[in-house]
């Protein structure tokens, strides 16, 4: 079963929709398998978002994601790299359509919420940069048999 990272950005902590996110993925029928609300350092920033280095927002992109708690998680589920990707909406949330996370509570660019792996390769990457093997659970639930 794939897995992605996904993390709730400052701003979205600050805004309290921590829960309605985590409810959307939820729903959907993904599952969670490692969370937790952190800081991130300067240097874990970087590493993170080392494919934008030398770009003229980097700097921000540095200082907004370090700016508070973000609200780290690891989701399983069929196909939940590209889905979660099309449930968070586009980069710009002005081009975000309504029904995606991105569309529904965000407005710049730069304070768009929600991110997620945007491949296999980055998922496993960025897994491992946020979380040890010991802090993903494996469990099954019930109601997968009611979901797969
Ligand atoms: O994978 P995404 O988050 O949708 O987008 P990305 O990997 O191209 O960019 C990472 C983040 O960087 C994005 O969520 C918001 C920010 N960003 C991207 N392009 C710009 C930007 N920020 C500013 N200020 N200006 C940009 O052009």
């Amino acid at each position: 079963m794939e897995r992605t990272f996904l993390m709730v950005k400052p701003d979205g902590v600050q805004r309290n929709l921590m829960g309605k996110i985590v409810a959307r993925f939820e729903e959907k029928g993904f599952q969670l398998v490692g969370a937790k609300l952190m800081h991130i350092s300067e240097d874990l920033a970087e590493q993170h978002y080392a494919e934008h280095k030398g770009k003229p927002f980097f700097t921000q992109l540095v200082d907004f994601i370090t700016s508070g708690p973000v609200f780290a998680m690891v989701w399983q589920g069929e196909e939940v790299i590209s889905k979660a990707r099309l449930m968070m909406g586009k980069t710009d949330p002005l081009d975000a359509l309504p029904g995606t996370i991105r569309g529904d509570f965000g407005v710049v660019k730069h304070k768009n919420i929600i991110h997620g792996s945007d491949g296999k390769e980055s998922a496993q990457r960025e897994i491992s940069l946020f979380f040890n093997e010991e802090e993903l659970v494996e469990y099954n639930k019930l109601l997968d048999n009611w979901v797969y």
